[in-house]
């Protein structure tokens, strides 16, 4: 039985142990292959190559449930349920996407690609299951990266405790998330790797525990998990593993041991997250007290340099983006300024630990939100489309988009000065491009291009600027004159912005984010409220999951290109034109 031969996890059923080895070195083969090509996750998938084939071998997937926590390891998992001819379009548009997908298989459950919550998942399952008297079994795989997110725990405590409702969590540990796991849990399973101890966090909590059983051994984990399933009980079952497995340059890879690599024809330029490593040493240079907070994403975040210039200085707090939020208050309390670099996405956990726990307190707390806006390959989940429009209801919190590398620094520095309220950055996984200057500043926004008199005035949120510009030329030649401003901070809304928006026919603002809550909205209610004629709107990407697809695809088809944005504003016009006649 070849991969390319295998159409179900049924096929597994026959094959001898010689055969299973030979089918997870094909495994690891087809994956680097693919993953080399058209980028994503490596190193987790090469991790858990023999882990995945005793799971589908031990279980009946999907009448049992395999749910795979973050979703980035399930790329084995979709080879063995399936798939395999469909990955030449892995995270390309219309492909195989990077993470399970509920629209893909019956074999995939959970696809939020947001660490920590598949044993809470599972906990409602067994619940679920239990009350329905339906006789499924449920199992849970969670790294030990995002065991150290809260969730977890919560989801534990629930678990353990009903000693009569069985739930297989299978602790796939790798001893890293993309660096290797900080802190007491991760000490701890350092020590259950070493064998037998009386210390047991999971016994304790109520688990039977299994292990530790070395995961690249089909025969040593299929055992362990018929085990586990006999039990009847809640049990964890330990793996260790090693990320990267098979494949030399991912197994030393200091970093990351390839936690993800880019496509081979991957865009250059300089990233939006290389100016945000470089200006945050520059502050911290001349900013004893300024620290900063990573949720185990030091690195991808952009603190690499800090961390190695001040090492005392950048915490990461593991997967534990609320803690960190809070944490990040705490620091503030204490008199330093913290630095909180996330992914736009990751921050939605911790929108109340912003309101309540920074924003209450009127605290200083800096969030740069990294991948903010339109992703790409990663998927609906993580588009970093939500940011603004939640953050925008916190009292007191200032919300900037950079347009260029000289306005992150710019604004990056302004944010640290402000010591009495939150204040967030978001820029997007992009390059950065070079900088735009302005015509001439004003209070609230800087002209990056001006016709006087001009009916339009396009107000280019943080990235989208060039496009704007771009646009405002096709404009130009269909003689509709535009002038583009940029707001740089699009919360609190500035009033220079709305007298300057009410010269104007149309006002048009173009956001990277969900229409919902933009700042073109906010615009048009204050130019109302004073009475303006001026017809003010957002244009931006709609209330919607959008699916992976690469970064200027999306933005396309949403119109947020120069030609869609030249395109908007003739329709706009038009309608205009319309109601007046
Ligand atoms: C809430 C949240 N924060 C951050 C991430 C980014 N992230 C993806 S995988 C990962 C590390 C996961 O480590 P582990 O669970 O041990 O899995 P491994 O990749 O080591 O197999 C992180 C931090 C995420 N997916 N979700």
């Amino acid at each position: 039985m070849t991969l390319a031969d295998l159409a179900g996890p049924a096929d597994l059923a026959g094959l001898s142990t010689a055969d299973l080895e030979v089918l997870a070195e094909e495994i690891r083969a087809f994956l680097i292959e693919k993953v080399r090509i058209g980028g994503g996750h490596l190193g987790p998938n090469l991790g858990a190559v023999e882990l995945t084939i005793a799971l589908h071998r031990v279980f009946d997937s999907p009448r049992d449930l395999l749910l795979f926590d973050t979703g980035h390891q399930a790329y084995v998992h979709k080879l063995l349920t399936g798939r395999q001819h469909d990955f030449d379009g892995l995270r390309q548009a219309g492909g195989v996407s990077g993470y399970p997908s509920r629209t893909e298989s019956p074999h995939d459950v959970i696809e939020n690609s947001h660490a920590s919550t598949a044993l809470s998942y599972a906990d409602g399952l067994a619940k679920a299951f239990a009350l329905r008297g339906a006789d499924r079994r449920v199992v849970a795989v969670v790294g030990d990266g995002a065991l150290t997110g809260g969730m977890c725990w919560e989801a534990l405590n629930n678990l353990g405790a009903a000693r009569d409702r069985p739930v297989v969590v299978v602790l796939n540990d790798n001893g890293r998330s993309y660096a290797p796991t900080v802190g007491g849990v991760a000490d701890h399973l350092a020590l259950l790797r070493g064998g037998p101890t009386a210390a047991n966090l999971f016994t304790t909590l109520g688990f039977a525990y299994l292990g530790p059983v070395d995961g690249h051994d089909v025969d040593a984990v299929e055992r362990v998990l018929v085990e586990a399933a006999k039990l009847n009980r809640p049990v964890v079952v330990h793996c260790v593993t090693v990320k990267g497995k098979g494949y030399a340059p991912a197994e030393a890879d200091e970093a990351d041991r390839m936690h993800a690599v880019g496509a081979r024809s991957g865009g250059g330029g300089r990233s939006w997250t290389s100016v945000f490593a470089d200006s945050i040493v520059e502050l911290g240079a001349t900013r004893p007290d300024l620290v900063c907070l990573t949720a185990a994403m030091t690195r991808p975040a952009g603190l690499g340099p800090f961390a190695e210039r001040f090492p005392s200085r950048v915490f990461d707090v593991g997967i534990a983006e609320q803690h960190a939020v809070t944490s990040a208050a705490g620091l503030a309390m204490g008199g330093l300024h913290p630095v909180v670099a996330i992914y736009a996405t990751f921050l939605s956990r911790a929108f109340d630990q912003v309101l309540m726990d920074v924003a209450l307190h009127r605290l200083g707390v800096t969030f740069v939100l990294d991948r903010a806006g339109v992703t790409g390959p990663d998927g609906a989940s993580h588009h970093g489309m939500w940011d603004a429009s939640v953050l925008p209801v916190v009292p007191g919190l200032r919300l900037a988009a950079p347009r260029d590398p000289a306005s992150l620094r710019e604004l990056l520095a302004i944010a640290v000065s402000i010591s009495d309220a939150p204040t967030v950055l978001r820029y997007p996984k992009a390059s950065v491009g070079p900088d735009i200057p302005s015509v001439r500043r004003a209070a609230g926004y800087d002209v990056l291009r001006e016709e006087p008199g001009a009916p339009v005035l396009l107000v280019a949120v943080g990235p989208l600027a060039g496009a704007c510009l771009a646009a405002a030329d096709e404009l130009a030649r269909h003689d509709v004159p535009v002038t583009v401003v940029d707001p740089q901070w699009t919360m609190p809304l500035h009033p220079g912005l709305v007298r300057f928006a009410a010269e104007h026919r149309l006002a048009l603002a173009v956001e990277d984010t969900t229409e919902t809550g933009a700042l073109g909205g906010r615009l048009a209610q204050a130019l109302a409220a004073t009475g303006e004629s001026t017809c003010a709107a957002t244009f931006a990407l709609p209330r919607a999951f959008l699916p992976h697809a690469s970064r200027d695809e999306i933005l396309r088809a949403h119109g947020l290109d120069a030609g869609g944005i030249a395109a908007t504003v003739l329709k706009r016009l038009a309608l205009m034109k319309a109601e007046v006649a």
